[in-house]
């Protein structure tokens, strides 16, 4: 369906340079909520590489006053919202270009663009924001240097900021003032921001390396200054980090971090002024969880190192998105791992990670978004930031940095910015970087084939099986690799695929590894490169059957097949050197009985899934001295829902919901006496500190703590769920204290409509932990359909907004896509509520609307009668004809 203007497919092959470059942009700003004066200055000249052609620029919901050129009137036309001028200075010459514009920041319900929130302004302009706020040449090829000058009243907006240097201030008539802000640095439209409002801030003067002075600065509201601690640490900790590892300095002397309520993504790396959701900012022990300080550990990381990797070296176009993106979720990754002291916490990050890849990524993979690293096309490139680009894309340099080895993938990186600092490249140019620094890798010797990890989308599947001989000592292992069409792309050529490999005896220790036709063995671990469809591998010196540990630290992102006995994952789970391997090998017999109890139809109350020796084998783990809490908690978490969903051909939600509630009632009750033990074992009584060694001891007993209370709601004891509200009320932080009143929440105790008002009484003027008060009840296990109804009840609380993003988040999102039980209901209620949101939020913010619409991309998947009604709620909000571009895409593809 093509509507008028508005569903463009723009293609990737499809790329010209622009006809113009933009040298130089001076902006002015008369900020005024109801109506921002914009006065832009720039000189531009004509690219003499490419035909001539008019001068097309960028706008969006702009009121246009003035044109000039050379400082003259001219004669300009519009083409749908682009401002086209057709009689320019002929020749090389560079020419000035002034335009002036009103916009309205206080009706920016989109938040891009120049938008206020609490009485502040901000700007987003990633990445077709600037359009919003003048009119450009808005693409990321474009580069320019920025002087801003910004002008607004000094008693609502005593702080004025912008990229790069504050050159000057002063006062202006009638309790005016202004700012002048130089960018040192040439940059894209979308690296551009300001912000404006009453606002305090942390600072930190730091020397780097290399001597420089740099000043840091973190800003909120007057009030949460008191929760920027952990952030301007995780800041200080990023600038060392970058130096140390990559030999990357901070290139501006004022960093800024601004940080507001109103945000649709998590942060932005606006060059020297990130502009942060709270969320990842604000923490104290008392409101935020260890999880919040961790992820404000990765988020501020993140966004610092796109100070290099997105800011110095840009994408030349958003398809190379993953460029920026990949790379530095890669190198946000690496820096979490590097903070962690015990090689056991970077074990737990790794698991962690690829968690999240295998449950949103790889449906993502094999729904209607798929798409590869590199798309192809969109219609909206808001729709494009997704964990394929992000988390696959980190995979993708992932292992790019296994074939090179570590230093080799440092050499690459100090290549790539010799090559293209100050550029706009793509993802070829990257991969070409780090294949040249190490000419003898086998990535340069397969650097072709190995990008089709860019070109090619789905996850591919790696079949394995082993053949053991004993006469020849042998043992023979054959791989072969396959990857399921996508839409555009019916045949995949094989991958270059990395697979970290072991063997195990029977005392579960790693056999030297020799290769039929090698000389002597090679010590363990060892990585074998799959290139072809199909490949074999024979070790020789074999004297009993081994069992194969494969894809050792989940060596790249594929799905593995291989036909394991209960025995062997239990040999795996009990030995391996790997812990990723470890993890993985409960995860495998968990999903085996899930599947198991979800084919034999219904699943009784009290039905035990689970055989003995998986409830024996987490007994082991649970009570292992060597093993530390964090990893414990993870081999002990069954896998979750959307996970299992994966696994199977047609999906029953309300089936695996109540096996995997019976799965962990079982292990509740059947584990009683440890969760005990370990939960008395974990308590800490000395000063809170966010360490990963510390997190994982308060998320061990929390996990403790939930399982006690649903073995008491099973047996009607009401010690536990006592404690765990005592618990509740005396803890000294916020992850001991929300922990408890989850257990009490997600074990249906009675206690929970008690702790529940005490809480939200406790934290009411506390934004991000109102969030977390929400959320836990509308992502709650579904009990005989109650969660909806305990939506719609939320939704008329004061305190809901669906304009503010983590809010409508928490209760909606938290619903239709981390509560597939509670979702996807018979009845299909919970489908029409999320049309109507849909569309509701389409109306306010398109961007969180579309997320939201993308709850039902496995629809087709389901079972009836859940697909049906699924079907027929997506042809519902497609319907609607004036749908955004973000939230049109969506629904096509998935009805496409
Ligand atoms: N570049 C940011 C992500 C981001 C993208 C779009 C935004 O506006 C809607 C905001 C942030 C990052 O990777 O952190
Ligand atoms: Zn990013």
């Amino acid at each position: 369906m093509m509507r008028e203007g508005q569903s463009a497919v723009i293609n990737r092959a499809d790329y010209i340079a622009p006809a113009y470059w933009i040298d130089t942009v001076d902006l002015s700003f008369d900020l005024d909520p109801a109506k921002t004066r914009v006065l832009n200055k720039m000189t531009l000249r004509r690219n003499a590489d490419v035909p001539a052609e008019p001068l097309k620029l960028d706008g969006e919901e702009l009121n246009l006053a003035r044109v000039l050129v050379n400082g003259q009137g001219t004669s300009f036309r519009m083409e749908g919202e682009q401002l086209v001028l057709e009689n320019l200075p002929e020749g090389a010459e560079a020419f000035e270009l002034e335009i002036f514009t009103t916009c309205a920041p206080v009706k920016n319900t989109k938040l891009m663009g120049l938008y206020v929130s609490n009485d502040s302004f901000f700007t987003q302009c990633e990445a077709e924001g600037f359009r919003r706020i003048t009119y450009f040449l808005d693409r990321p090829d474009v580069m320019a240097s920025y002087s801003v000058t910004l002008r607004a009243d000094k008693a609502k907006y005593p702080v004025l900021l912008s990229n790069g240097n504050l050159v000057e201030q002063g006062e202006l008539e009638g309790g005016r003032h202004f700012a002048k802000w130089v960018d040192p640095h040439k940059k894209p439209a979308y690296l551009f921001a300001l912000v404006a409002g009453q606002l305090v801030s942390r600072e930190q003067r730091i020397t780097s390396r290399a001597g420089k002075e740099h000043t840091l600065q973190v800003y909120v509201r007057p009030g949460d200054l008191d929760k920027t601690e952990h952030a301007m640490n995780s800041l200080m900790h990023s600038v060392a980090w970058d130096e140390a590892r990559f030999g990357l300095s901070l290139d501006l002397e004022r960093f800024m971090i601004v940080a507001t309520s109103d945000f649709n993504m998590g942060a932005m790396e606006n060059k020297g002024l990130n502009i942060f959701n709270t969320k990842y900012v604000l923490a104290n022990q008392a409101t935020a969880t260890d999880t919040d300080y961790s992820n404000i550990e990765s988020v501020v990381g993140h966004e610092y190192f796109h100070n290099w990797t997105g800011n110095r070296i840009t994408c030349r176009d958003w398809f190379q998105l993953s460029l920026k993106e990949g790379l530095t979720v890669f190198r946000d990754q690496e820096f979490s791992q590097d903070l962690c002291f015990e090689p056991s916490a970077r074990a737990v990050k790794r698991i962690e990670d690829v968690r999240v890849l295998r449950t949103a990524q790889f449906p993502e993979d094999a729904g209607p978004m798929a798409h590869p690293v590199r798309p192809d096309s969109y219609i909206e490139i808001s729709n494009f930031y997704t964990v394929t680009i992000y988390e696959k894309g980190a995979e993708v340099v992932r292992m790019m940095q296994t074939l090179v080895g570590r230093d080799g993938f440092a050499k690459g990186m100090k290549l790539y910015f010799e090559r293209h600092d100050g550029q706009a490249v793509t993802c070829d140019d990257f991969a070409q970087a780090i294949a040249d620094a190490n000419p003898a890798s086998d990535l340069a010797r397969l650097l072709p084939q190995f990008k089709r990890w860019y070109s090619q989308a789905g996850t591919p599947r790696v079949h394995g099986t082993g053949v053991y001989d004993a006469a020849a000592r042998s043992y023979t292992l054959t791989l072969s690799q396959s990857c399921a069409s996508t839409a555009g792309q019916a045949v995949k050529e094989p991958f270059v695929i990395p697979v970290g490999l072991g063997l195990l005896d029977a005392d579960g220790a790693d056999l030297p590894l020799q290769l039929a036709g090698e000389a002597a063995p090679v010590a363990a671990p060892r990585t074998f490169v799959l290139t072809e469809a199909g490949q074999t591998l024979t070790f020789t010196h074999i004297d009993a059957e081994p069992v194969p540990s494969i894809l050792r630290g989940f060596s790249a992102p594929v799905v593995l097949e291989f036909d394991y006995s209960d025995a062997q994952l239990l040999h795996l789970l009990a030995n391996d050197i790997d812990p990723f391997n470890r993890w993985e090998a409960g995860q495998r017999l968990a999903v085996r009985s899930a599947i198991e109890s979800i084919a034999a139809s219904a699943c009784p109350a009290g039905a035990e899934p689970l055989n003995d020796a998986y409830v024996q084998a987490m007994r082991s783990v649970l009570r292992d001295p060597a093993l530390d809490a964090a990893f414990k908690e993870l081999v002990l978490t069954l896998p979750g829902e959307t996970y299992i969903a994966e696994q199977l051909d047609v999906v029953d939600p309300q089936r695996i919901h109540a096996v995997r509630e019976a799965m962990r009632a079982q292990l509740a009750t059947a584990l009683a006496d440890d969760w005990a033990v370990v939960y008395e074992a974990h308590q800490d009584n000395g000063a809170y500190t966010p360490d990963p060694l510390s997190s994982g001891r308060r998320a061990l007993a929390g996990m403790a703590l939930t399982h006690l209370c649903i073995a008491a709601t099973v047996s009607g004891d009401s010690v536990w769920p006592g404690k765990t509200y005592q618990r509740f009320k005396a803890a000294g932080n916020m992850t001991d204290r929300f922990n408890a009143l989850a257990a009490l929440v997600s074990s249906g105790h009675a206690l929970a409509a008690e702790a529940l008002p005490r809480f939200h009484a406790m934290f009411k003027d506390e934004a991000l932990v109102i969030d977390k008060w929400f959320s836990l009840q509308t992502g709650a296990p579904d009990r005989g359909g109650n969660i909806l109804p305990a939506v719609k009840q939320l939704m008329k609380h004061a305190d809901f907004s669906l304009r503010n993003p983590n809010r409508a988040r928490s209760v909606v999102s938290t619903f239709c896509q981390g509560n597939p039980a509670g979702f996807h209901r018979a009845d299909a209620a919970g489908y029409v509520f999320w049309s109507e949101r849909v569309i509701e939020l389409d109306a306010i913010n398109p961007q969180v609307a579309a997320r939201l619409a993308r709850a039902l991309d496995r629809w087709s998947k389901l079972a009836e009668p859940y697909r049906s009604a699924a079907r027929e709620a997506i042809a519902r909000v497609a319907a609607k004809s004036d749908l955004s571009k973000d939230t049109h895409e969506v629904v096509s593809r998935a009805l496409a």
